[in-house]
């Protein structure tokens, strides 16, 4: 790709797919098997916090199994190449862009590789399984709970989100079906913001509309062929 002045790149679960782990609102995706607002929500886990805990350590197993692919590794070349002009944002809560290599990841969604205390907002490093009697290492309160962002909980990073947004001359989102908000309206704000958006992904989405721009493809194939 061309020398870009700033892109702005926003990934969804389609990216990691092809590491084999589950999309949310694909065929025989994670919300098609599981109810979120059972398992996602801060209501679930007040009702029932060993059953979200135990969603979300078999999520945290997968990951670990799961090895980054050729999509997350183009990514972290163009960073490496633009270094500074390129702003990652995912709403996923793997860890794959950071081990392709990806030298700056912002999380909105949060991570399953750490754990947070619901008292004083401790954070550290998950267990492999994060039990509801495993007290916070700083105030010793329980249950502690997965760094992610719920439905109703406010995403993360979001002033550095808007600025990035507001400066970026390129958008670009890879694997996302544009459901969720407000991650969804990202491409909408970029455009307002003047810049060329381009959509990546295996099929049309919801907000494709909001794209100049939609290659169809698997992103291990189409994420590379667009870098180089
Ligand atoms: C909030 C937890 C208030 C972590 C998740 C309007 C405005 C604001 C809010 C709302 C609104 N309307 C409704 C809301 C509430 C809600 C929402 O959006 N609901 C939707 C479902 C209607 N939003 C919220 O609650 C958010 N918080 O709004 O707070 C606020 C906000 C701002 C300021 C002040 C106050 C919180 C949202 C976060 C929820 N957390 N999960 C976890 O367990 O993982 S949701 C879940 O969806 C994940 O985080 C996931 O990342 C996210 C988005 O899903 P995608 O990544 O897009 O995945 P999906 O399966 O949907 O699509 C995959 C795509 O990839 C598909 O298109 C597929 O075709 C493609 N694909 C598949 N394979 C491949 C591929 N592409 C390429 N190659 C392949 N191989």
């Amino acid at each position: 790709m061309s020398k870009p002045a700033h892109v702005f790149i926003l990934t969804g679960a389609g990216i990691s797919a092809e590491s084999g782990l589950q999309t949310f609102r694909d065929k025989g995706g994670l919300w098609a098997k599981y109810d979120w607002r059972a398992l996602a929500t801060p209501d679930a886990f007040a009702r029932d916090p060993a059953h979200v805990l135990e969603f979300y350590d078999l999520r945290r197993q997968a990951v670990r199994q799961a090895q980054p692919n050729p999509a997350h590794e183009a990514i972290a070349r163009l960073q490496q190449r633009f270094r500074g002009r390129v702003t990652l944002v995912t709403q996923n809560v793997d860890d794959l862009h950071e081990r392709a290599d990806s030298p700056e990841v912002i999380h909105m969604h949060g991570s399953h590789l750490t754990a947070r205390c619901c008292a004083c907002d401790h954070r550290w490093p998950a267990p492999s399984q994060l039990r509801v009697s495993d007290p916070c290492p700083a105030c010793g309160a329980r249950p502690c709970r997965p760094d992610v962002v719920w439905f109703g909980e406010i995403p993360h990073h979001l002033d550095q989100i808007a600025e990035a947004l507001a400066d970026c001359d390129l958008f670009v989102a890879i694997g996302t079906s544009g459901t969720v908000q407000p991650a969804a309206s990202l491409a909408h704000a970029a455009r307002a913001a003047g810049a060329h958006t381009l959509a990546l992904n295996l099929q049309r989405t919801e907000n494709s509309n909001l794209f100049d721009e939609t290659r169809l493809g698997p992103a291990s194939r189409i994420v590379p062929e667009w870098v180089e």
